[in-house]
């Protein structure tokens, strides 16, 4: 059974996992708007990624007796002043959500929840994977720079880039 406060730590990260979809869709958008195919369809993928982390959350919350929740979200930016700009968004934004994530095992091991913990493991895990993917990406467009033929070539790359471990198990 979680604890009042674990639940609610959870149901936190529920929404900042539906936040992360969100986040990726209008990314996918400003992709797509600008030509980007390629870049747009890592975003879908990613933001479709970032469901699968809600549901799998979500089913475990109840999965334990807990009230998993559906809570309202916040609009995420919908407009960047270049890929490079929503890729630095990206990053930054998967920072964050390796710290939130850290939080929760922090608070199930203070509450010796450990099933709970174990169960974050798959997360912890998965954080090192985005932020080392991102950094990557990140890495190949500062090296294009302002390049137009590069950003072409870019786009066709990250095609060929799969976005990590695309299911999450267990859902
Ligand atoms: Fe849910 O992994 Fe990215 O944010």
């Amino acid at each position: 059974m979680l604890s009042e406060n674990m639940q609610a730590a959870l149901n936190k990260q529920i929404r900042i996992e539906a936040e992360s979809s969100q986040i990726y869709l209008a990314m996918a958008s400003y992709a797509e708007r600008k030509g980007l195919e390629g870049v747009s369809q890592f975003m879908y993928d990613a933001s479709d990624e970032e469901r699968q982390h809600l549901l799998k959350m979500f089913k475990y919350v109840n999965e334990r007796g807990g009230f998993a929740k559906v809570s309202e979200l916040s609009q995420p930016a919908l407009e960047f002043g270049s890929i490079k700009e929503m890729f630095e968004t990206l990053f930054k934004h998967e920072v964050f959500v390796s710290k939130s994530i850290n939080e929760l095992v922090h608070i199930s091991l203070e509450e010796k929840d450990y099933a709970t913990h174990n169960f974050l493991q798959w997360y912890v895990a998965e954080q090192i994977e985005e932020e080392a993917q991102a950094r990557t990406i990140l890495d190949k467009i500062n090296l294009i720079g302002d390049d137009k033929g590069g950003l072409y070539l870019f786009d066709n790359d990250i095609k060929q880039l799969n976005v990590v471990s695309s299911v999450a198990p267990g859902v």
